[in-house]
């Protein structure tokens, strides 16, 4: 098998993120349990539980009337999924501006590869001390970091001291911070392969790790195979940038045809802005900009832009965009809808600069 160089990864989660921004919003929740979800009448579950409610046996999917049973003076909130949205991409941006190596896993967490920032002054637990701080100073909720040399180590890590936690695994001592855990921590062992690793007496990371691989085969077949190799903390899985789309685009049909400059201005801003936002969210930048213009008898068409250098924020597509525009623009042409785009995204830390500049026309489709 080959072996990647020691890596240093870092996963962050947010703890009690429901709960916790809820706390933030309104400071009078400060230090009280908080439970966000549905309603107990409605057969509502809890999301998420302060550490406070936790106290009282409360945790996440749980019926919310079992959460009111166990903790009464629970303060119930509804969720605001859009604020926990706009949480969630500043965290994400935080974490790119320590190293483009981001892995988002959900909207509270994500995996930073640190290996290439390590230096002899600064180690991955410093690092994780100044992104701890960062999240803290910047949006007033904490984060528990792990700090291993592979994705499924960090992520247990994280977990281990929660909340406000950093849990470090130095290289080499994988295999005995697992082994006293649970199997259930390992990635993929949900309760049903729990149970039957415990009918087997596999009750701890490290009873299992003591299976030889012809019987995790024989039980539990290739998945078995993995659950040994994640027991014995080996996991050569790489941080994923990005495993999404290809391009970004929005577009958007005006309610009455148009052949008004400044509307069709404003429009094309607007819609910079949604895709110029995506971008930074994600971390990436463009090497070309689309316009995608439809006309009052349904004629579409786009025009493209390779940019002489990349761009990653809305004034940037939105520059690119009007530029677009302006030759398009006349009194006889009544615009239905327009759609901006950007396409050759690369993380911003790959950006190239690039030494021609060209406008194409492109009759059809749009991606
Ligand atoms: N969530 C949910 N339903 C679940 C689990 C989670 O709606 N069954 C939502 C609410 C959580 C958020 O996802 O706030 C993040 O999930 P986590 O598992 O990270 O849980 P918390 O951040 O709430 O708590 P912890 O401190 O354990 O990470
Ligand atoms: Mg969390
Ligand atoms: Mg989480």
């Amino acid at each position: 098998m080959e072996f990647l160089p020691m890596r240093q990864i870092l996963h962050a989660d947010f703890d009690a993120f429901y709960a916790s921004v809820e706390q933030r919003e309104d400071p009078t929740l400060l230090g009280k349990p908080v439970v966000v979800g549905g309603r107990p009448e409605l057969r509502g579950v809890v999301a998420s539980a302060s550490y406070e409610a936790r106290g009282f046996g409360v945790r996440s999917a749980m019926p919310m009337r079992t959460a009111l049973q166990r903790c009464p003076h629970a303060i119930m909130v509804n969720a605001d999924f859009r604020l926990y949205n706009q949480v969630s991409r500043q965290v994400m941006s935080i974490f790119r501006n320590i190293t483009s190596l981001v892995e988002p896993l959900s909207l509270d967490e994500a995996f930073l590869d640190v290996t290439d920032l390590v230096t002899d002054e600064e180690s991955a637990t410093d690092i994780a001390i100044k992104l701890k701080e960062k999240v803290r100073a910047v949006l007033g909720l904490t984060i528990s970091v792990g700090v291993a040399s592979s994705k499924s180590v960090a992520k247990i890590a994280s977990d281990m001291d929660k909340p406000d936690g950093l849990t470090v695994v130095a290289c080499g001592e994988e295999r005995e911070f697992l082994a006293p855990l649970t199997v259930e921590k390992l990635w993929g062992v949900g309760p049903k392969t729990s149970e039957r690793l415990s009918q087997a007496g596999v009750l701890t990371v490290g009873d299992l790790s003591s299976k030889t691989n012809e019987w995790m085969q024989a039980n539990f077949g290739q998945v078995g195979l993995q659950m040994k190799r994640l027991s014995l903390g080996e996991d050569q899985s790489l941080v994923v940038v990005s495993r999404e789309r290809k391009s970004v685009s929005a577009e958007m049909t005006l309610a009455t045809d148009s052949n008004d400059p400044e509307a069709l201005y404003d429009l094309v801003r607007r819609l910079s802005d949604r895709v110029g936002t995506d971008l930074e969210y994600r971390g990436i930048v463009a090497k070309t900009v689309k316009l995608k213009l439809r006309l009052a008898d349904y004629t579409t068409f786009t025009r493209q832009e390779t940019l002489i250098s990349p761009v990653g924020s809305a004034e940037g597509i939105a520059e690119a965009a009007a530029k677009l525009l302006l030759p398009e623009l006349s009194t006889e042409r009544f615009f239905r809808l327009v759609g901006v785009g950007a396409g050759g995204l690369v993380p911003s830390s790959q950006a190239q600069i690039h030494m021609e500049s060209m406008i194409q026309l492109r009759l059809g489709g749009f991606e």
